[in-house]
């Protein structure tokens, strides 16, 4: 690892993980895979910084990959969980708190009538196209190309061959059974979504889609687009679902439903929801859910669905963000550093990029607007690889990839922002 930090214990704790875990991780993001180098291996975190087993100090821009929007630890998310651990910790049975987490969401998200609590933002994905499929009775689903919806069959898809084929498998386990029926069309392309549904519109199930894209670096939709889904999911009957695992209570309190006033049919919900335990979550209209078991035919389930430890993290979450909403904060302090670190690429001369939804922004080493997947993908990821070593360096932690979001908190203060800027003029200048 090419950094003057000293990861000794990381390093020997990296090895004895990989004897025992593929890759010495719970998940492949996290693997390092794409800047070289091993993760290091982190041993607390507390409001905006993380710590790891060395004992060196990070400012996190990754928060748990989005779930801590107010930092970690905040005392009113612990307090809960401690409190709901008095009285235990699942029950296998429905309990108040669920039914108070439900009635939340339904009234911060605008397309949410029903939701179902599940415990990923996978399996609220999976759900949701397998219902949309069910109250349909079609079998196509639409996606795009760099949207990531989690590890779902159906969904680990690359485009076909031409435009409107259907796409095939994009990891080996996957049967070219369960992507026949996705179609994959490039991000912002309104023309080749019109065309698709003209093509095949009367056997679209739904169309799924980040309504602002984390996952291949952030891109925010044209104007248009999204309105174009609604419209065309409307016209055909086909039900449009807006994946808002990560910009659920992220770009505002009702998601980028709400900030960008485009009302899905389904929604999916995930990270922040759980305050950081493992919660996922799927709803939308009333019809359509009343289409999921038991009320309905689609069948669906979930042995820690609705756990009452995760429901108390992610309720204190969710009750904070409606009482003191961060949003304009979050928005100002993003700015800053969004346009610090334009200024400061500017100065070294280095080639880039920045888009920014709220206070998730990711810096392109692009030429380009990055406005699809096409485009993402000249990015300079071995510029990219450099950069990240030399923040890490410079004791700021930043998501393993050029192909994700940072994120900013409120426990970040200016001065967090001033000297995350001044450690990128720091680098920058390594880099020109
Ligand atoms: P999970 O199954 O990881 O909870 O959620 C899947 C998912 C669904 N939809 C969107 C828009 C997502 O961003 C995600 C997961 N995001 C990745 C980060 N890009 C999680 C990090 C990881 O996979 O470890």
């Amino acid at each position: 690892m090419s950094t003057s930090l000293s990861h000794a214990k990381s390093h020997a704790e990296f090895q004895r993980a990989a004897q025992f875990i593929p890759g010495g991780v719970n998940s492949p993001a996290r693997a390092f895979g794409a800047v070289g180098g091993q993760p290091v291996i982190m041993a607390r975190g507390e409001g905006p910084y993380l710590y790891d087993i060395d004992d060196n100090r990070y400012l996190d821009y990754i928060g748990s990959w989005g779930p801590h929007i107010l930092g970690h630890r905040p005392e009113f998310v612990t307090s809960a969980i401690q409190a709901a651990l008095e009285t235990g910790t699942s029950f296998g049975a429905p309990t108040a708190l669920e039914t108070e987490m439900a009635e939340l969401v339904c009234e911060l998200v605008p397309s949410v009538e029903k939701v179902r609590m599940v415990n990923s933002g996978t399996e609220a994905t999976m759900s949701a196209i397998r219902v949309a499929r069910g109250f349909t009775g079609r079998d196509v689903i639409v996606k795009f190309a760099g949207c990531y919806h989690g590890h779902v069959d159906a969904l680990l898809v690359q485009a076909g061959s031409g435009a409107l084929t259907h796409g095939t498998p994009s990891s080996p386990g996957v049967p070219a059974g369960c992507t026949s029926d996705t179609l994959v069309l490039e991000y912002n392309d309104i023309e080749a979504l019109t065309a698709a549904f003209q093509n095949e519109g009367d056997k679209i199930a739904g169309v799924i889609l980040e309504p602002v894209v984390g996952n291949m670096g952030c891109v925010l939709p044209e104007p248009g687009f999204l309105e174009t889904a609604r419209e065309l999911c409307t016209k055909y009957g086909s039900v449009l679902i807006f994946d808002e695992v990560m910009t659920g209570f992220r770009v505002a309190l009702g998601g980028a439903q709400e900030r960008f006033g485009v009302t899905p049919d389904m929604t999916t919900l995930g990270k922040i929801i759980g305050g950081g335990l493992p919660v996922g979550a799927y709803g939308g209209r009333e019809d359509i859910m009343q289409a999921v078991s038991p009320t309905g035919p689609v069948y669906q389930a979930g042995t820690l669905s609705g756990n009452p430890l995760a429901m108390a993290s992610g309720l204190a979450m969710l009750r904070e963000l409606k009482a003191n909403p961060p949003y304009e904060r979050l928005e100002t302090l993003s700015t800053k550093l969004v346009d610090g670190l334009h200024q400061a690429a500017e100065d070294a001369g280095i080639p880039h990029v920045l888009a920014q939804c709220g206070s998730m922004f990711t810096l392109f080493f692009n030429t380009e607007k990055v406005t699809s997947y096409a485009v993402s993908a000249q990015n300079d990821t071995d510029r990219f690889a450099k950069y990240f070593m030399g923040m890490l360096d410079h004791g700021i932690y930043l998501p393993c990839s050029q192909f994700e979001a940072n994120f900013v908190s409120n426990a970040h203060t200016d001065d967090h922002i001033e000297s995350t800027i001044s450690g990128a003029r720091d680098v920058f200048a390594s880099l020109a």
